[in-house]
């Protein structure tokens, strides 16, 4: 009988463990940001492999997620961040969407862009996915520059596939 019931308690356990578990699957998807920052990371991408075209598909998405947004879904403090920054983003995804000939302008957008995905970022609570803020020291003759990546290993955005691997990480947003 106590092994019935000991089984009984480790699977509860289990249960308990797996449905927290889906629980927190649950809320990553319905970050309310998620839009935007996976333009941004899409734009990111394209501009590590030098691809104006899909760097421009990305910034006009990155338009229409924060246009999009809805706002009643954001909390107190990623509203206020938002607020303050919602046109610079509109106009940056627009910018990088009309300069798909131009990668060196979409970088310039994508610099400036950064900072305010950057302070997003920041404002979310820990149910988006880890995220890592790294830095270039050469961008803009060695002004430098910094991004937000997905991924640990470094991949340049501003160099591309000219230097893919400069930079380091400055700080992990968990
Ligand atoms: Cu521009």
């Amino acid at each position: 009988m106590k092994a019935i019931l000991f089984t009984i308690a480790v699977s509860a356990l289990f249960l308990g463990a797996c449905n927290n578990s889906s629980n927190q699957t649950a809320a990553k998807k319905t970050t309310s940001t998620e839009g935007i920052i996976n333009a941004y990371l899409q734009l990111k991408n394209a501009l590590v492999n030098d691809n104006g075209q899909a760097a421009a598909i990305a910034g006009n998405e990155l338009k229409l997620a924060a246009e999009g947004l809805n706002k009643a879904t954001l909390t107190a403090g990623q509203a206020k961040v938002f607020n303050e920054i919602a046109d610079d983003i509109k106009e940056h995804g627009e910018h990088i969407g009309s300069n798909a000939g131009n990668l060196k302008h979409q970088r310039e957008h994508f610099e400036m862009l950064s900072q305010e995905i950057y302070d997003l970022v920041k404002t979310d609570d820990n149910s988006r996915q880890k995220l890592y803020y790294d830095h270039c020291p050469m961008y803009n003759n060695k002004k430098g520059g910094n991004w937000i990546s997905e991924t640990k290993t470094i991949a340049n955005p501003y160099l591309g596939k000219e230097m893919p691997t400069c930079g380091n990480v400055k700080e992990e947003l968990n």
